[in-house]
């Protein structure tokens, strides 16, 4: 397996200007005709050299004259002795129905549709598959016209006819030149909802949404979003759209999330329907984000593109800040904040802890499909946020236009993007620049004194960034801290030498020392506020402190923290074997009497951290000790909470079922509680009433998951309903197959299998095999850590098999066990065997070997 890497860009070759496609579709048998005008980019005599995957040539020819290549096969193509300029015609053939692995061209349920980010196209015919190379596309479909009455490509329609076989044919062009990750096809029979957006330059633009037939009702509020995320691009970046037409298709097998090829998006059928009955509050927040997100791609993404797949921060971490920001404005900024900061702590740290550890901008990649990860996409809007943060909303809008005025229409460079936003602000950023080349989770380490004669509190922030597997030598970076400094009358303090401006510290040494004089007792520092930087932080705040914050701190996301921090002490007493002193249960009473009418900071504040993110503060954890600790946390909180958690839960309730964040924040907040409660068996009942009274699925979901609390008849007979019910849609059965997949049961693994045989069930989609294997590896925990290592080879099985139909996907599942470095034996040396087993498959993906490999070095 060969090893690509950044610095080794060189610019392509050859140029190519239009490419002209023709395809004839066909289950096992498509023909592709392509025609492209290439030119040699440069002096020099190199061939050229296409790349290909998996594609059976059918004819060479060089400006009409048929040519034998230099070398072809299942990978390239070689051509030399070319004129600087010609004509390039290639026809291949290639097997729609049997491409399960879901990239290139492949079917769907019977729909032909195209996954070409980021090395797909090769699968469809050879070409100069690279983001750099841009081209004017015009697309012909022929499709048998009874089954696929809709032929769709990018761009806009400009002719159609019918052939005498049946078939009939569509013509699409796309003015916009593009690379080829960007090309789509789609052929079926949908039903369409179609609307209208109005640009703000008065230009009227077509929306077209495909969904399943039958499946309309689900498609609206997906429309909906689109015009609100094209509204706000245009409020808040000044960006229009640039086509007639923009189209959505929602197909039900899909790798990703979505994909936004220009002017006809591809989805993943999860991230479109939704309608009352069926979808969750949370299923409707993701619509909205992932159709923004690759609404939001038409300008940071398609218009200015990456260079190479190094620079895929540059369009993803940007576009994943704009689809945040957006969400923050359509719901609330805080519940998105913490959202955003669990993903961060829980995947995106344990990414940085692991083998895979990287840089937003990677250095070196063997399979680009393994870094579409937390790291480039959330810790890259990170870097961006504080990017934002430190220039100011309107100096950050100034960068973002000079950052189209410089680049509009060509591929460019993470360092390209940081030039433009230099352009426009004094603040000097070169250092800041270390955020795409260093990886590593920094660690913010306060130390504080007093000095008794002076009553001066002194405060040393300090910061470090543990090596990685990647990279050994860390420097410092530039730090935006969120930092205030509170008294015990709550009061909140400025430092003498007004080091900290507007709320905010900035930590590019390697320490700072702040002065404080005049404080009324102890001072806590509280830092981060609204995680103003994608650190950890080490400060030492004893219980009463942690409560002064959540009481007194005026940032709402530092209160919900400091509440994270009291839980991750109480649980790590458990561990320890102490027993928690009455005054933490005091004050968690005071602190839900005094936020009962906050629902949402509330909600959020009796979330109990996950095991995974506890494993974030704790070295070779004993994981099944540790999730003990929890349980028997979870339960005396239960305990000791009741009467408080049941008088919210009592005064708090919706009506009839609507989409609105205050009812959103109530159903979160009752959920959250119900699930509390039903661990006590005086509150089982509950569940069952509410799943009972439902109207809506958050609140049937929310049933079921507190159920599991209670005893597992009660839940199997709730869940054989819930099967009755949705067993026709397998988009609401995935909540299904997750919840059965991460219970805690000794007899787990009969029951995956068992799942497995589900009429539903299908190990070539991916949504299922993620429901299934994929909420076992990352959520069930108990079941997945047993100590005899039972649940990592059932998942390596599982991968061993998949691996041969899905890589991608398999890659993605293999990642807890790639994780083994978090915990002590016999976990490690239990997960490692199970990775040195899968190292020895026959035929092992480029996927998994890279993964893997690295995972036991
Ligand atoms: N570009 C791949 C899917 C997404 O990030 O939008
Ligand atoms: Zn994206």
């Amino acid at each position: 397996v060969t090893v690509k890497r950044r610095a080794d860009y060189l610019p392509p070759a050859f140029t190519v200007s239009s490419v002209s496609l023709e395809f004839f579709l066909h289950p096992e048998k498509t023909r592709v005709c392509s025609s492209l005008t290439v030119s040699r980019n440069g002096n020099h005599n190199k061939p050229l050299e296409l790349d290909g995957e998996q594609l059976t040539l059918l004819s060479v020819a060089v400006d009409g004259n048929a040519v034998e290549p230099d070398h072809c096969d299942h990978s390239s193509l070689h051509l030399s002795d070319l004129p600087d300029a010609f004509t390039l015609q290639i026809e291949t053939e290639i097997n729609p129905s049997e491409n399960h692995a879901l990239e290139g061209l492949y079917l769907s349920n019977g729909v032909y549709c195209t996954q070409c980010e980021a090395e797909g196209f090769r699968r469809i015919t050879y070409f100069l598959d690279r983001p750099d190379v841009l081209a004017e596309y015009r697309v012909t479909v022929h499709g048998e016209k009874q089954a696929f009455p809709t032929l769709l490509s990018n761009g806009n329609p400009v002719e159609k006819g019918e052939n005498d076989d049946g078939t009939h044919w569509v013509t699409w062009h796309d003015p916009h030149p593009k690379p080829s990750y960007l090309f789509a096809l789609v052929a079926g029979d949908f039903d369409l909802l179609t609307d209208t957006f109005t640009t703000m330059s008065g230009k009227d633009v077509a929306l077209e949404l495909y969904v399943d037939k039958g499946k309309k009702g689900r498609g609206e509020f997906a429309l909906d979003s689109l015009k609100r995320a094209m509204k706000w691009d245009e409020q808040t970046f000044g960006l229009e759209y640039d086509l007639d037409i923009y189209m959505i298709v929602a197909v039900d097998f899909f790798n990703m999330g979505a994909m936004e090829n220009k002017g006809l998006n591809i989805f993943n059928s999860k991230f479109v329907l939704a309608d009352n009955d069926s979808a969750t509050d949370d299923d409707f927040f993701n619509v909205e984000s992932v159709i923004a997100h690759e609404y939001f791609h038409n300008w940071t993404g398609n218009r200015v593109t990456c260079r190479d797949w190094f620079q895929l921060s540059l369009k993803e971490g940007l576009t994943v800040f704009r689809d945040q920001q957006f969400s923050a404005d359509m719901t609330s900024p805080l519940s998105n904040r913490i959202k955003q900061v669990r993903v961060m702590r829980e995947h995106q740290f344990a990414e940085d802890a692991s083998a895979m550890s990287h840089p937003i901008r990677p250095d070196e990649v063997m399979e680009m499909n393994n870094f579409y990860t937390v790291t480039v996409y959330d810790k890259g809007a990170e870097v961006i946020r504080m990017l934002h943060t430190l220039l100011g909303q309107q100096t950050f809008r100034r960068g973002i236009d000079e950052y189209f005025r410089r680049h509009d229409g060509q591929a460019v460079t993470c360092d390209d993007f940081v030039a433009a936003m230099q352009a426009v602000t004094d603040r000097d950023l070169s250092q800041f620049s270390r955020w795409y080349s260093q990886s590593g989770t920094p660690e913010i380490t306060v130390n504080r004194q007093y000095d008794d004669a002076t009553g001066a509190h002194t405060i040393t922030l300090s910061q470090r960034t543990p090596a990685t597997a990647d990279q050994k030598d860390k420097q410092p970076l530039l730090l935006p801290v969120a930092i205030e400094l509170i008294d015990d009358e709550g009061n909140s303090l400025a430092d003498d030498e007004g080091l900290i401006e507007k709320g905010m510290l900035i930590l590019d040494a390697e320490a700072v020392t702040l002065t404080v004089t005049g404080a009324k007792g102890q001072l806590t520092p509280v830092l981060l506020g609204n995680f103003s930087a994608p650190a950890r932080v080490h400060n030492d705040l004893c219980v009463s402190e942690q409560l002064k914050v959540v009481r007194h701190a005026k940032d709402s996301f530092n209160r919900w923290d400091a509440m994270q921090s009291l839980y991750d002490f109480c649980i790590s007493e458990i561990e320890a074997g102490r027993t928690l002193d009455d005054s933490v249960w005091r004050g968690l009473r005071t602190v839900i009497a005094s936020e009962a009418n906050n629902m949402e900071l509330l909600g959020e504040c009796l979330v109990i951290p996950t095991v995974e993110t506890l494993c974030q503060s704790r070295n070779e954890v004993d994981v099944q000790a540790l999730i003990a600790a929890r349980k028997a946390f979870c339960q005396q909180f239960a305990e000791q909470l009741e009467e408080a958690l049941l008088s919210v839960f009592d005064a708090n309730h919706t009506d009839s079922y609507r989409y609105v964040q205050s009812d959103i924040n109530t159903r979160r907040c009752r959920n959250v509680i119900l699930a509390h409660l039903a661990r006590l068996p005086d509150h089982a009942a509950k569940a069952r009433q509410q799943y009972n009274a439902s109207d809506n699925m958050t609140d049937t979901l929310g049933a079921l998951k507190a159920a599991q609390y209670t005893d597992q008849s009660n839940f199997l007979l709730m869940m054989g309903d819930f099967e009755e019910t949705w067993h026709n849609d397998p988009l609401v059965l995935d909540k299904w197959f997750a919840l059965h997949a991460t219970q805690a049961r000794s007899d787990i693994l009969a029951q995956l299998s068992m799942l497995r045989e589900h009429p539903q069930f299908s190990a070539n989609n991916p949504n299922r095999v993620r429901a299934v294997i994929g909420s076992f590896a990352f959520f069930n925990n108990e079941c997945f850590h047993a100590r005899d290592g039972s649940g990592y080879k059932y998942v390596t099985d599982y991968l061993m098999v998949l691996d041969d139909s899905n890589p991608q996907v398999a890659a993605r599942i293999v990642t807890p066990l790639t994780q083994w470095q978090r915990y002590a034996d016999p976990y490690r040396s239990l997960m490692k065997a199970q990775l040195s087993r899968l190292l020895t498959k026959k035929n092992l993906s480029k996927d998994l070997f890279e993964k893997v490999s690295k995972s036991l070095a």
